[in-house]
């Protein structure tokens, strides 16, 4: 495996087999992680990373694009397939610039923009004031009620009235549940605002079924490609035709350079592996997944932002077993259940110390765990963080042990050939 790099760079390739490692041996519930396919794996390491390829299909300032502008045009047409959308552009590098390409498509500097704060789920590039999103315009948050943990409708609703923005992002990081496309669409429609839903961490389940489409409620849709899409790193913006060119233009030439092609052609991998039915399968599982997982840290006395979920993500507010985020998620990491600690909204504490952790379940679904592994793995989160409170690491130990049976049963797609 991997002759040439073990013998030109054997620090950074004994790096990346222990990266494999701990990939396979843990149980990975951040749920904004996955693992790819071997196939999407292999598209990703190619000589297409050699090649500049400035400007679209057909229109390249560059030549040599024969191989280029077939395998970009196939990512493109299977985007729009896969979504129903008119447009589809995959050149983002990721998330936040296919983010920072709405905004300049559509926005001058000043203007006003509305997003779901940070704390109640949104992303930083929907204005948040420590992004260049929140310093460059003029940025209007809204949250959710603290009864539900769900967006505030009459509180979107009365923001916008009153402060216009031209611009309102749906979706975030910490969203537990349904996103209400539609909802959202008749207050921008309202307030004559465009409205843009970010469905990074859902793209997979909108694609398998498993979550509905914002396509036709929102004129455009920003999403990564690497998390329940189960692809690349990379980033991905559709959209209505009559935004095509502004969409366009404003990822090339006003944001960006050349396209990372060994990116889209991973892409279109992937979008062809997210339209067959094991994909609708997988992801109609992810959220049965989250679902016993969320039944069983709520009967073992966990507080569910929202009260559980109705997606692939869980938010769980642990002020209630007396421990901080940080110090959980940490003792959980050693117990080989790797999740983030998290602000949850109304948080007290700082978001480098919040009172939250985010977990879920796209990648261990991907390795072909069930509701029986999700329970086993509740049991052993509560475990970990009473033994954390009690500092018991020898307890932490055991349940690493525990952790590394059960992966051993579950080989995760593109690492089945790691010894774990
Ligand atoms: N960092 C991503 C996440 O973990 O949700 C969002 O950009």
């Amino acid at each position: 495996m991997r002759e040439a790099l073990t013998r030109t760079d054997p620090e950074i390739a004994r790096l990346i087999a222990s990266e494999e490692r701990r990939q396979a041996q843990k149980i990975r519930l951040i749920p904004s992680e996955n693992y790819v396919s071997q196939a999407v794996l292999e598209a990703t390491g190619t000589v297409l990373t050699n090649k500049y390829s400035e400007g679209y299909p057909g229109k390249r300032y560059y030549e040599g694009q024969q191989f280029i502008d077939a395998i970009e045009s196939l990512a493109i047409e299977r985007a729009k397939k896969l979504f129903s959308a008119e447009h589809a552009n995959v050149q983002s590098y990721s998330g936040s610039p296919a983010n920072l390409a709405v905004y300049l498509a559509f926005l001058k500097p000043g203007d006003t923009v509305m997003g779901m704060a940070l704390p109640a789920g949104g992303h930083l590039t929907h204005g948040w004031s420590v992004s260049i999103t929140g310093k460059f315009f003029k940025s209007v948050a809204y949250g959710v009620r603290k009864e539900t943990g769900r967006v505030d409708f009459d509180e979107v609703r009365a923001l916008a009235r009153e402060h216009r923005p031209k611009l309102i992002w749906c979706g975030g990081t910490a969203i537990p549940r349904t996103i209400d496309f539609p909802a959202f669409a008749g207050i921008a429609k309202e307030v004559g605002a465009v409205l843009v839903a970010d469905i990074a961490h859902i793209a997979g389940l909108v694609a398998g079924g498993a979550h509905p489409s914002p396509v036709g409620h929102a004129e455009v849709v920003t999403t990564t490609t690497h998390k329940t899409l189960r692809g690349p790193r990379g980033g991905m913006i559709l959209c209505n035709a009559p935004h095509a060119s502004a969409i366009d233009k404003a990822v090339f030439p006003g944001l960006q350079g050349g396209p990372h092609n060994h990116t889209t052609a991973a892409i279109a991998v992937a979008l062809s592996e997210a339209a067959t039915d094991p994909f609708r399968n997988y992801a109609a599982q992810v959220v049965a997944n989250a679902r016993a997982l969320a039944e069983e840290l709520t009967a073992r006395g966990y507080d569910l932002v929202s009260g559980g979920t109705d997606n692939h993500l869980l938010l769980v507010d642990l002020t209630r077993q007396a421990i901080a985020g940080k110090p959980a998620a940490q003792a959980l990491d050693r117990a080989g259940l790797v999740l983030n600690y998290n602000t949850v909204p109304f948080d007290p504490r700082k978001p480098f110390d919040p009172s939250g952790i985010r977990l879920g379940t796209p990648a261990v679904t991907s390795r072909g765990m069930k509701e029986s592994e999700m329970r086993q793995i509740g049991r052993w989160l509560d475990e970990a963080i009473q033994a954390a409170k009690r500092n018991d690491p020898s307890t932490l130990d055991q349940i690493l042990g525990a952790v590394g049976e059960m992966t051993r049963a579950f080989p995760a797609p593109g690492l089945d050939s790691i010894a774990p």
